[in-house]
């Protein structure tokens, strides 16, 4: 659950990247990385195994100030691996926000079914926490239609596409996130009325921030 002091006009969230095995999670956070790291602030944390895979979890604090509030905002990866189901439960724990990260690859259609499904689990144990799905690996060659894509429910669900191996789509997804999480906050905190900031002043703010393009931000 999102820290949030009004005293001292401070809002703490977390944001979890979830998908299953390889879809590209960490590569989302490490091109988030990339345009967070040009402004000289926040340090990504990464573990992995020599092959690449997550071993126990990724994170990316960004963290910065203005003259309306102070922001801490966590951004997690799960590790996709079957095995590692009780690490996926431990950092998904406190999330205000997720991104779903599903592939594109027509061989993945079921790993992201399956990992859905585990996700859904684990919410149903630790609370409803807003989820929105990004489409990654967009470039393949034989990527899924969007448009027939599993939609997860929701018929009418928004996609985010992206490529996060060179960063398309990365930024849309987290305004995205970042803009489901302020609503849900919002909603049980009154967030835009105590530190009287709006969501497209918060938005904005992370935006400057990242060194974010405000196309970004217009349709979160
Ligand atoms: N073609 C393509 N490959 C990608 C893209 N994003 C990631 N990959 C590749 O997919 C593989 C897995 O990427 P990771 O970011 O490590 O995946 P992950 O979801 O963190 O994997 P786990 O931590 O093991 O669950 C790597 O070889 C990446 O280079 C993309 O947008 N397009
Ligand atoms: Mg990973």
């Amino acid at each position: 659950m999102a820290q949030v002091d009004f005293h001292e006009r401070q809002l703490t969230l977390k944001l979890v990247y979830f998908g299953p095995p390889l879809s590209g999670k960490t590569s989302n956070l490490r091109a988030l990385h990339g345009r967070v790291d040009a402004a000289g602030r926040g340090r990504l944390m990464t573990l992995d195994t020599k092959d690449d895979r997550t071993l126990f979890f990724d994170l990316l604090p960004i963290f910065f100030r203005t003259s309306a509030l102070s922001f801490r905002i966590k951004v997690y990866t799960v590790p996709g691996q079957p095995m590692h189901e009780a690490t996926r439960r431990v950092v998904l724990a406190g999330a205000d926000g997720v991104v779903f990260v599903a592939d594109s690859s027509p061989s993945q259609v079921i790993a992201n079914r399956e990992s859905w499904e585990g996700m859904q689990r684990l919410l149903s144990e630790l609370g409803p926490v807003p989820a929105i799905v990004q489409y990654n690996k967009r470039d393949l060659p034989d990527a899924v239609d969007l448009a027939r894509c599993d939609r997860f429910e929701q018929p009418e669900r928004r996609l985010y596409p992206a490529s996060a191996m060179t960063g398309e789509g990365v930024l849309a997804t987290f305004f995205g996130a970042l803009a489901a999480s302020w609503d849900h906050l919002d909603g049980s905190m009154r967030l835009a009325q105590n530190f009287g900031l709006s969501r497209d002043a918060f938005l904005q703010a992370v935006c400057a921030h990242v060194g974010g393009d405000e196309r970004d931000i217009l349709t979160a």
